[in-house]
């Protein structure tokens, strides 16, 4: 199999921890997809990665659509529930992860452009949405051990790449520091989702699929 994926990207890395997790040998190609020579476009008519090539030709896309279409190829070990209620539990998860993304993509989008372009209203909404949805996996996840169950699973990519993804960026581009560990300051208002994801950082999977960053011009997209 091949993945198609960006060094920072915790979409990609979600998808790498799963293949991990399964013990599915995979190549990576590395592709920046604001770049002109990118190949995503080739793929997925998104033009986004991350995207799985899979071992028959298959192409697949969507980081929790692959990680379903993992699950239904490639079941063993089981990462997401089987009953309708725990795939309803899971999904609420995906809800508030993916929710988070998307501000922090918007925000980062919005920092790209000139100064006086910028809106803070756009910003501070956006930010508003991030420190509601980590308070709320915060009290969905409590103290357990992992996300849903009694097992690592699907809950756990969804929101521990997003936590990864906060300590990734607040260590690597300094707006974003001032953003997550100044003002929204999760580490220290939920304690639980700190040592929650300090744990999981801990799994060889996790490990094995650390963000790396790489210089990007978001400048040509969006100036
Ligand atoms: N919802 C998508 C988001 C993927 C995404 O935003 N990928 C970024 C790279 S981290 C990308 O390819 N962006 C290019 C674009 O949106 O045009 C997923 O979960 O796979």
């Amino acid at each position: 199999m091949k993945l198609i994926n960006n060094g920072p990207s915790p979409y990609g890395r979600k998808v790498m921890i799963a293949l991990r997790e399964k013990n599915i040998p995979f190549e990576i190609e590395w592709d920046i997809p604001w770049h002109k020579d990118t190949t995503v476009h080739h793929y997925n008519p998104l033009q986004q990665l991350p995207i799985l090539l899979g071992e028959n030709g298959e192409v697949v896309y969507e980081s929790s659509y692959i990680l379903a279409w993992l699950e239904r190829h490639y079941p063993l070990p089981p990462l997401a529930p089987s009953d309708p209620d725990g795939l309803l539990q899971l999904r609420l998860f995906q809800v508030l992860s993916v929710g988070i993304m998307d501000a922090i993509t918007r925000i980062n989008f919005e920092m790209a452009r000139p100064q006086e372009n910028q809106s803070r209203e756009w910003m501070d909404r956006q930010e508003r949405k991030i420190v509601g949805a980590v308070a709320e996996i915060g009290r969905l996840l409590g103290n357990n051990e992992f996300a849903l169950g009694a097992e690592f699973g699907h809950a756990d990519l969804e929101v521990g790449t997003v936590l990864g993804h906060f300590d990734f960026m607040a260590r690597n581009i300094p707006a974003l520091n001032e953003l997550l560990d100044k003002r929204v300051r999760w580490r220290q208002q939920h304690p639980n989702l700190a040592a929650y994801i300090d744990r999981l950082e801990q799994r060889p999977s996790f490990l094995a699929s650390a963000p790396h960053m790489v210089q990007m011009d978001f400048q040509a997209v969006v100036a």
